[in-house]
């Protein structure tokens, strides 16, 4: 594979005893690039191979509608991997403490942990390389071109990163290795207990559990299948109108790591779809998506007002004092309560659903704007709300998708107006315009 991808936490130098893959992002046995090196590792060392998860109890605002679907998807990778003779711990805690205390008990000779540039991650990796004397590694098996390869900097937008992006693609958009059966078994069999892994954690029921998307690697492939197979053509026609089902719908399996964005991308180049569906689709998978990790990546502030571009904070500023003519209280966004319908429908959908159309979600955050006290309280709110409430939530796409909403980070300054200075603005008139809203609200409310 290539080395690229990978990133060395510490001087350490592997050891004896079986390597481990600290799973994290990626929650798949399959298509995944920080399991490949991790088998590399132990193959050279003739070593046993481990998997271990590490549940924690409290995790960015999820509730157990979230981790119910993670946690099922990881049942799956358990039994995946033991066809592969590969072992999978469930451990529960806090990584710093359990994931030192984990390699030490059984020796490992090697850790390696995949790449999320959520500053929670980071800290957690931060503590763990303080903490132990193994060789400790870092794979992007998220992005197709590894996140410090495609820039070494924060990107203004899609239109500077992607020029760089589309000339490393012939290098990293490759087919993978497949898993290996793994020669050197470990002494002995995990004993994972999810339902107790659920308790342990914080995680509060605050809305309805998800019954129409099944979690699981299995499951994605079967959804990317159909989508390409029936939905691909109609891309970009379709994408942005939400009452058209048009959209791929992969974004809770790319989120939890049950589907590889390199896996979408290398099957849906292979279909025979109109080109200009295609090109939309690959765009907002690869570009925007990696421009998200960028994003995050390379701004420590990117879940706040400090994070925002200068010209935006600035213009953002200056309107601070201009009447607002709605101010509403976190709760009653949360409850849909505002005079607006349309904005209310996009706050159902996501709580019943736990997916917003697409769409939706940019006229959304821009009403939080405007009818919150500040930028700031609005940032916190739809930072909060998303992450409460969407499947996909607590992901770089979403701190990004919610400061362009309300920062306009990877946008341009527009027209001037009132709350939003040079913000770019929407508005409900511009959705009649756009799509049937009338149908979309029917929609939301036909959701049980
Ligand atoms: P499709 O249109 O089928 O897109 C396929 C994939 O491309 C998506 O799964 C995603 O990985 C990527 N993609 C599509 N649009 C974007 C985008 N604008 N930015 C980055 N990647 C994109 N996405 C999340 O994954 N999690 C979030 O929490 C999230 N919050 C958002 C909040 C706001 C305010 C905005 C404006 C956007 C947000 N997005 C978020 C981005 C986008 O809306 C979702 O990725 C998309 O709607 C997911 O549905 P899909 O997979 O069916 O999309
Ligand atoms: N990652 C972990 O390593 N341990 C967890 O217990 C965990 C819980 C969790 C719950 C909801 C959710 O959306 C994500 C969660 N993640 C957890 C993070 C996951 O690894 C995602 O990679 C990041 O959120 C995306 O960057």
């Amino acid at each position: 594979m290539n080395e690229k991808r990978v990133r060395k936490l510490n001087d350490a130098s592997p050891g004896a005893g079986p390597a481990v893959y600290w799973m994290s992002r990626e929650m798949r046995a399959h298509d995944n690039w920080a399991l490949h090196f991790a088998q590399a590792l132990a193959l050279e060392r003739k070593a046993p191979l481990i998997v271990t998860f590490c549940l924690v109890p409290w995790f960015l605002e999820a509730g157990s509608r979230h981790y119910r679907f993670m946690l099922e998807g990881l049942k799956q990778v358990e039994e995946e991997l033991d066809r592969y003779q590969i072992s999978f711990y469930l451990l529960a805690g806090e990584p710093e403490e359990e994931i030192p205390a984990f390699i030490e008990q059984c020796g490992s000779g090697a850790l390696v942990a995949d790449f999320d540039p959520l500053k929670i991650k980071r800290g957690w990796k931060r503590e763990i390389g303080l903490r132990i004397k193994t060789a400790f590694y870092e794979v992007d098996a998220h992005n197709i071109v590894p996140c410090w390869v495609a820039s070494d900097k924060q990107e203004y937008g899609a239109y500077t990163i992607r020029g760089k992006i589309s000339k490393a693609l012939p290098e990293f958009l490759t087919g993978f290795p497949g898993l290996q059966k793994h020669r050197y078994a470990w002494r002995e069999k995990a004993e994972n207990d999810y339902e107790s892994g659920l308790k342990s954690t914080q995680a509060r029921s605050r809305a309805p559990e998800i019954r129409w998307l099944k979690p699981g690697e299995r499951q994605a492939i079967a959804a990317l299948k159909s989508f390409l197979a029936n939905k691909l053509a109609s891309y970009s026609s379709a994408r942005n109108d939400p009452v058209a089902d048009g959209q791929s719908g992969l974004s809770p399996y790319l989120h939890f790591g049950q589907l590889s964005a390199q896996r979408v991308a290398l099957e849906a180049g292979k279909s025979r779809a109109n080109k200009a569906s295609r090109e939309a689709f690959l765009e907002e998978l690869i570009v925007r998506k990696e421009l998200s990790d960028n994003f995050c990546f390379y701004n420590p502030d990117y879940d706040s007002f400090a994070g925002l571009p200068e010209w935006a904070k600035k213009t953002l500023d200056e309107h601070r004092k201009d009447q607002r003519e709605y101010v509403y209280s976190r709760q009653e966004f949360e409850t849909a309560a505002t005079h607006d319908e349309l904005w209310n429908a996009a706050q159902m959908e996501m709580v019943k659903k736990g997916k917003m159309h697409g769409y939706m979600r940019m006229y959304w955050g821009k009403k939080i704007l405007e009818w919150s006290e500040t930028p700031q309280q609005a940032l916190e709110t739809a930072i909060y709300l998303n992450d409460s409430y969407e499947l996909d939530g607590r992901d770089p796409n979403g701190y990004a998708g919610i400061a362009w909403s309300i920062g306009g980070v990877h946008d341009r300054p527009w027209q001037q107006r009132p709350v939003f200075g040079k913000i770019r603005y929407m508005n409900y008139n511009g959705c009649k315009r756009k799509f049937n809203v009338g149908k979309y609200i029917e929609n939301v409310e036909k959701i049980e």
